[in-house]
């Protein structure tokens, strides 16, 4: 594995993962999944997506970047609860809070290509990803495209952080395990990536 890459398994246990599923449930009442489409093909993503925080990624034909107000509703994202910035708080070991939490729904089919996590404009802060519902094949290989990739399952409250040289490694989901968790009443699989995205005022201090 990447060094930097830290895999938490169950984290969070059922019950943080319940209460988190209800938060989630009224916060995508205010700022419905949308469903992204590739940069200049216009192909629409399997996975749908929606974000909290004071910056959410979006992709549309004109790019990938950060945006303060969510596409369709023009209103801005809601805020991140606090059980997720405590996560972060945990195990990020960053001095400052994230400011966007994506969150990818995968439903039967979905998947994620290979990708790097590369539109912020800080990488000394980790993306910490929480994992909820069915269990997924979540594949990493190395900072360049086409070289050797491993594979990890990530389960219901689990907890990824990938930091340091993980942190612009190519990953992404092969493959979620349908019928592997009882967490969501339809199924699927719901993910959760914390990302500081502008360089703080204060620099973090050299440990
Ligand atoms: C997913 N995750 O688990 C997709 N990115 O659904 C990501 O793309 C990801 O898990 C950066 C860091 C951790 C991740
Ligand atoms: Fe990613």
């Amino acid at each position: 594995m990447p060094s930097g890459l830290r895999h938490l398994p169950g984290f969070l246990d059922r019950p943080a993962q319940e209460a988190l599923v209800g938060k989630l449930r009224a916060l995508v009442a205010e700022a419905p999944f949308f469903t992204p489409v590739m940069p200049r093909t216009g192909r629409p993503f399997t996975v749908a997506m929606t974000n909290l925080g004071s910056l959410g990624w979006v992709s549309d034909r004109a790019g990938y970047r950060y945006q303060p107000t969510h596409p369709d509703t023009g209103n801005p994202w809601p805020t991140i609860p606090e059980a997720v910035l405590a996560v972060w708080r945990e195990v990020s070991a960053y001095p400052h809070p994230p400011e966007a939490c994506l969150v990818n729904h995968y439903r039967e089919g979905a998947k994620m290509g290979l990708h790097r996590d590369e539109d912020e404009e800080e990488f000394a802060a980790p993306v910490v990803s929480i994992s909820l519902g069915d269990t997924a094949v979540f594949r990493i290989g190395g900072t360049e495209r086409g070289g050797k990739t491993e594979t990890l399952k990530l389960s219901s409250g689990d907890v990824l952080v990938m930091g340091g040289e993980s942190r612009l490694c190519y990953h992404g989901i092969d493959r979620v395990l349908s019928g592997t968790s009882t967490l969501l009443r339809d199924g699927g699989r719901i993910n959760l990536t914390l990302r500081r995205v502008t360089k703080p005022e204060t620099p973090s201090q050299r440990r």
